[in-house]
């Protein structure tokens, strides 16, 4: 080696020094990358966990394919030495030590189960891509100062009921509810080595998670529309769900005149037709749906006399969602007196709608810069286990592009460089958290 090439050596061996090494304060940044092929590779295996012949899965909460899945991962969360435990609410959590051992963990994760007939990237892509930068660290020999804490929510489709456990925002009532899987909330948690008896145990208080970061996929086209790469969530939607009733008068199909009918599927229909419209009436980006419909006694030959629907608002301001919902009320009203009908709406399910940190927004903006990727600030229409840790913890999410922005749906996809680049991103947000949230 000739003088002048020993010389520049030198000196960065020094610049890297002076920058306090791995996550440090200066300008070299430690070189480490992820294994993306190990990534797609680990999304291929998961995916056949549940998988359906027309594609996609239908891996949901608490069944037999989301407890196999979750034994899957289990072995890359031991693989990453991460020593992974199940806690009461049946989130797979595992640990890896930082060299403040006194300092809170800074927390990555997402969940593995699926709506029925949903797609390979919703949920995986921030679950096993948590579990490639833990494994990432230990292969590049680099210790955080704060504990790394890698978290595989329950049942995030069902209702975020691991990520509420610990935020304290799940209700007791839910456990009743009936899951796709066929089993209620808590038979479900008691399934998948929980303890529904002991909930409480589970919550965790402000201070007790020093970050949270949640890599996902946009489940939307506005990344892919930009040619963006990175998408850095702003906030997420507040959700709310009722259980809506139409009560009329079962009555023979046949013999009963068409002007003396109290049919419960008419009004229904009428107040479903009513939602978007409504919804709309309001300027913004919120959202209604109706997304389930169950008629009784449901013969052709009986003038229905209950309807059973869901109703779900979302939107980042959540007294807006009550507003609409007041209109919805009142509209529903005006239905029931053209036919004799009556609404009952029963709310079951509220998740609040959470901003992210700004400081943590500036962190992976800086992360993807630096990797040379494009980012955009965006919201989250779709709800995120970050929303929950978010009422303990400051969160940051980044999101990757979906292909046609196509998601909950056997078509969802991403691109495996695309995926690699978020979980390169997740990474290095990780290290500029390590060394700028003061480990104590
Ligand atoms: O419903 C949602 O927004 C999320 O995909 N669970
Ligand atoms: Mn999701
Ligand atoms: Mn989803």
């Amino acid at each position: 080696m000739n003088r002048q090439a020993f010389t520049r050596a030198a000196l960065a061996a020094v610049g890297a020094l002076l920058a306090g090494g791995p996550g440090g304060r200066g300008q070299e940044r430690p070189r480490v990358r992820v294994n993306g092929a190990r990534v797609t590779e680990q999304l291929r295996a998961l995916a056949e966990f549940g998988k359906n012949p027309e594609g996609g899965v239908s891996r949901v909460a608490y069944s037999e394919a989301d407890r196999a899945g979750r034994e899957y991962v289990l072995g890359l969360m031991r693989t990453a030495g991460l020593d992974p435990k199940t806690d009461y609410a049946g989130n797979l959590i595992g640990r890896r030590a930082g060299s403040s051992p006194g300092a809170a963990p800074i927390m990555l994760g997402s969940h593995i189960d699926s709506v029925p007939n949903g797609g390979n990237y919703d949920g995986p892509v921030g679950a096993i891509g948590a579990i490639e930068v833990a494994r990432a660290l230990t292969e590049a020999g680099i210790t955080t100062q704060h504990p790394l804490e890698v978290a595989i929510f329950s049942n995030e489709e069902g209702g975020k009921t691991g990520s509420r456990a610990i935020s304290g925002e799940l209700a007791d009532k839910e456990l009743d509810l009936v899951t796709a899987s066929g089993r209620t909330v808590r038979d479900g948690i008691a399934f998948i080595d929980g303890d529904p008896g002991r909930l409480a145990s589970a919550r965790r208080r402000p201070g007790d998670v020093a970050a949270f970061l949640e890599l996902h996929v946009e489940q939307g086209a506005i990344l892919q529309r930009g040619g963006i790469a990175i998408g850095v969530v702003e906030g997420i939607v507040g959700i709310k769900r009722w259980n809506v009733t139409v009560e009329g008068f079962a009555n023979h199909a046949g013999t009963t005149p068409m002007d003396a009918r109290q049919d419960a599927m008419v009004a229904a229909a009428r107040f479903i037709e009513a939602v978007p419209r409504v919804v709309t009436r309001t300027p913004g980006r919120q959202v209604g749906t109706v997304g389930r419909i169950q008629a009784f006694p449901g013969a052709p030959n009986v003038i229905p006399g209950r309807v059973a629907l869901s109703l779900e608002l979302r939107d980042l301001d959540m007294p807006k969602i009550d507003r609409i919902l007041e209109d919805l009320r009142a509209e529903a009203q005006r239905i029931g007196a053209l036919n004799g009908t009556i609404f009952r709406f029963d709310e079951f399910y509220v998740s609040h709608a959470a901003p992210t940190d700004e400081r943590i927004r500036r962190l992976i903006e800086e992360a993807a810069s630096e990797l040379g990727l494009s980012t955009l600030r965006m919201p989250s229409g779709a709800g995120h286990d970050a929303q929950s840790i978010a009422q303990l913890a400051p969160v940051g999410m980044v999101f990757v592009p979906s292909v046609e922005g196509i998601s909950h749906s056997p078509s969802e996809f991403s691109h495996p460089d695309a995926i690699a680049a978020g979980v390169n991103v997740l990474l290095h947000t990780l290290l500029k958290l390590d060394a700028t949230f003061g480990a104590r």
